[in-house]
Order: structure tokens, then C-alpha cells, then sequence
């Protein structure tokens, strides 16, 4: 083992296995890396969901290079710069009528956190103090701040951490390996029934004690698990009947990958606040962010006026770069209008990902957008274990995948022609081909 992997503690990766054999890469380009011993590997998951427009676009870089030559650096306490008031307004114009207050942040983890807390704020600015309950669903992932993993439903992602976690509770997951296993894009049963089990927890816990339900439009790092027609819309009833907040977490749909700016407009449901990070900078600064309803947001405005109205915030909340990076990438989607691209994209993306059904173990295919799950039959040996195979024997066939337990995941950047979807796809095959065996 290289000596020199030891100082860095790697995030969500397995250390001991991944420095046995490491996998460095070294460039990017569109829709491509360079490893450091110099094979391309195709981006089949758009960096990890958030590089859409491709590695390396001129416009974003040469927006990130001029922004350091300027202004580098401002706080954003007390002190502005134009960059973070221009990017919040072109956010709020993209988002669904009535959402258009954003805050800004630094990551997916921290924009949940701070939509959990402009919720509990804001009951309290209500006169509702009581309400402190989180509602989520299962195998929800929500990042990995305390609020976020909270309500988020990745057992693994809790468990260590369990005693230490906010009061929440838990709507069923909505994927059905019954009726749903080869379904493409949305089931189009059940939703209602799956959604009326908020009624049931309404019901166990009463609305008045019920900060906020969080959902992600679709399940996208648990391996892309599609809601039934009607079940969001149904959540929105749901929650309009018994005035309860509804936060969608579109930290994955938001900004392109289902063919609309926002999963909001894709499937037709307005939230009270949208969760967003990303490819909201497709990935060349981190940047993240919630855009909120605005009488939330004129609610919370009132206390004493020499003291800021919510106490919260980051150093690097509304960083020049990362504006800088948003607004390039803004202006990247609509000039080479990568939405409709996208959209044009997904029936062919649909088709490629499905024909792998009949590959050795696959167990179920799911779509939508430009985002796919390929299911693996475990190995005997236990779940996740095939999945991590696969994963690596894709990185050496070509492809940058991701395995949450045994599924693939196929995400491809929106630039992605369809001649480089089908490679990913072949890769993805051949990897699948290479692991039907159980390890030794
Ligand atoms: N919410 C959702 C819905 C996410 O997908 C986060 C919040 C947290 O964002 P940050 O920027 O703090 O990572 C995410 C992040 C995967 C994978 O394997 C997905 C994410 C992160 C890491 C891995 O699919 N999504
Ligand atoms: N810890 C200490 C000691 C700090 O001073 C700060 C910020 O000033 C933080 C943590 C939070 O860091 P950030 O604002 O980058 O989230």
C-alpha cells in the first residue's frame, strides 16, 4: 500500500479497500476523466449528480477565473457583493410561482439543515413552538448533517449516530418490488394509497406537534426510486388539509435532470420550500441553497431590528466563486437549452438502460429523467457486495458508476450524446458480465 493515501480520511468510502487499490483520476473533459496511469473513464453519474453541463466548460471556469481576480472574498454577514443578490433572483425566477427567497449554502447537507430550521423558525414565529417533529420516508436521503439524517431513511447512514438524532418519523418507502421492478419512468399505481399513509402519521402524532415533511421527489442515491402517479400530488393535499409544511429535497432534480428546472415543475406539485445543490454550479464550486415560499420568509422577518431575523448562516454562505460558478452554469443551461435537451435525451436513455434486463442477475430497471437504477441480484454471501464489485469492475471497463447496495446507478451528464450513452450502458453490461459469479 502507498504510504502516501494514509493521511486522508476518505468520505463515504471504503479506505482500507479502496488504497489496497486505488482508483485516481487526474482530468476531466465533457463527459470524460483521465485516470492517473491515462485510461478515459466516462462519467456515468455526472461527477455524483451534479456536473450536467460536462467537466471543464470554458464559460464556468472563465466566470470562476475572473470572479478571483475581483473578489475573491466578501462575507456575506452584514456586508454583501453583487453576486449572491443576482444569483438568488434568477434562482427565485426559475422556481415555481410564490418561491422566491433563497438561501444560500455551501452543500446539499447544509441546505436541508437550514430548510429544517427556517421550518421549526418559522412555527415559532407563528406561535407554534410545539411543532418540532420531522416527517420523512424511507431509504430517503436527506445528507448528513443532523437534521438531514434525521429525517432521512438510510439505515446505515443512522445507525451509528441513533441516539443523538432529532424526533422524526417515517412514511413507507415508495418502491414496490412486486409491481414496480421493470416499470418505466413513473409506476402508474398505488400512489394514492402510499401517500395517504401521512394521514396515519398525522393521525399518531397530531399536526400541531409536526414541524415539516421532507421528501425527495424522487429517491435518487438509494438507487432511484420512482413515486407512483398522484403521490406527491396527494402529500400536497395531504398537507394543505392539515397545515404542514412540504419541503421537496431536490438536491438531484433540481436544475435539469428530468428535463424541467425543477422536479416541482416535472411533476406538477409546488412545495413550500425547494432544497437545491449540485448542479446548481455543475460542480466547479460548491454551492447549495433553499428557495422558500415567500410568506415564510415575510414571517420570520420580525424581532428586534438590530438582530438578524434568523440566526444562521456560513462563512461560506454566498462565497463570490460559487456565485460566480451558478450563474455561468445558469446561463450554460439556457444557451445550449440543455432542459429540452435533456427531455429529448430521456426516451433514448429510457430504452438503452431497459435493454440491460436481460443481462446475467438483473433484477429490476427504474428511469426518470436522465437518472437509472440496475438492480443486481445480491451475492449469497450478503447484500452490497455484488453492487461494490460491480462498481469497481465498471471503473476498469470504462465507467464511473455508483453502487448503493446492489444496484447501478446511470445518471449521465446532460451533454451526453446518445452514442456516449450507449457506451456507458455497454460498460455498465460488460461489468455486470464480469461479476455473475460470486467472489471467491
Ligand atoms: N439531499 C439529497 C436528495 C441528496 O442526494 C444531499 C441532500 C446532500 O448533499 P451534499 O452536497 O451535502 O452531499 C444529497 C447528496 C449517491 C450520492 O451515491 C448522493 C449524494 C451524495 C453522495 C452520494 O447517489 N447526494
Ligand atoms: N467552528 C468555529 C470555531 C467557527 O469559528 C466557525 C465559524 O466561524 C464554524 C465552526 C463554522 O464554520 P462555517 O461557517 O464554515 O460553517
Amino acid at each position: 500500500m502507498n504510504d502516501r493515501l494514509d493521511a486522508y480520511w476518505m468520505p463515504y468510502t471504503p479506505n482500507r479497500q479502496f488504497k489496497a487499490a486505488p482508483r485516481i483520476v487526474v482530468s476531466a473533459k465533457g463527459v470524460a476523466y483521465r485516470t492517473a496511469d491515462g485510461r478515459e473513464v466516462l462519467d456515468g453519474i455526472s461527477g455524483l449528480w451534479c456536473v450536467g453541463a460536462g467537466h471543464g466548460h470554458p464559460r464556468i471556469a472563465e466566470a470562476i477565473k475572473r470572479q478571483v481576480d475581483t473578489l475573491d472574498f466578501v462575507s456575506s454577514f452584514q456586508v454583501g457583493h453583487p453576486g449572491a443578490f443576482a444569483l438568488s433572483e434568477r434562482i427565485a425566477a426559475l422556481a415555481p410561482p410564490g418561491l422566491d427567497r433563497v438561501f444560500l449554502t455551501n452543500s446539499g447537507s447544509e441546505a436541508v439543515d437550514t430548510a429544517i430550521k427556517i421550518a421549526l423558525a418559522h412555527a415559532r414565529a407563528c406561535g407554534q413552538g410545539q411543532r418540532t417533529l420531522l416527517i420523512g420516508r424511507e431509504r430517503a436521503f436527506h445528507g448528513v448533517g443532523f437534521g438531514g439524517m434525521s429525517v432521512g431513511g438510510m439505515v446505515n447512514n443512522r445507525r451509528a449516530f441513533g441516539p443523538v438524532l432529532m424526533r422524526s418519523d417515517h412514511l413507507r418507502s415508495t418502491w414496490d418490488p412486486a409491481t414496480q421492478a421493470f416499470v418505466r419512468g413513473q409506476p402508474a399505481e398505488g400512489g394514492i394509497a402510499l401517500a395517504d399513509e401521512l394521514e396515519r402519521l398525522v393521525a399518531l402524532h397530531d399536526a400541531s406537534n409536526i414541524a415539516a415533511v421532507l421528501v425527495e421527489p424522487f429517491a435518487g442515491s438509494t438507487g432511484v426510486l420512482v413515486p407512483p402517479v398522484g403521490y406527491l400530488q396527494r402529500l400536497r393535499q395531504i398537507c394543505d388539509r392539515h397545515r404542514l409544511l412540504l419541503i421537496f429535497d431536490e438536491v438531484i432534480s433540481g436544475f435539469g435532470r428530468l428535463g424541467s428546472m425543477f422536479a416541482a415543475q416535472a411533476l406538477g406539485v409546488v412545495p413550500d420550500m425547494i432544497v437545491f445543490a449540485k448542479t446548481v454550479s455543475n460542480g466547479a464550486a460548491p454551492l447549495g441553497g433553499v428557495i422558500v415560499r415567500r410568506e415564510l420568509h415575510d414571517a420570520v422577518m420580525q424581532g428586534p431590528d438590530h438582530l438578524a431575523e434568523l440566526m444562521h448562516g456560513y462563512t461560506w454562505s454566498g462565497h463570490p466563486l460559487a456565485c460566480a460558478a451558478g450563474m455561468a452554469t445558469l446561463d450554460v443551461l439556457e444557451e445550449e437549452r440543455l432542459l429540452q435537451r435533456v427531455a429529448e435525451l430521456a426516451p433514448q436513455f429510457e430504452s438503452i438502460v431497459h435493454a440491460l434486463a436481460d443481462a446475467p442477475g438483473v433484477v429490476s430497471i427504474r428511469n426518470l429523467g436522465l437518472a437509472a437504477g440496475v438492480e443486481l441480484a445480491p451475492d449469497p454471501a450478503g447484500p452490497g457486495r455484488r453492487g461494490a464489485r460491480a462498481q469497481a469492475a465498471a471503473f476498469d471497463r470504462g465507467v464511473l458508476t455508483r453502487a448503493p447496495g446492489d444496484t447501478l446507478i446511470l445518471a449521465p451528464p446532460f451533454v451526453s450524446t446518445r452514442d456516449d450513452i450507449q457506451r456507458m450502458a455497454d460498460a455498465l453490461r460488460q461489468a455486470i458480465v464480469d461479476t455473475a459469479s460470486p467472489a471467491p
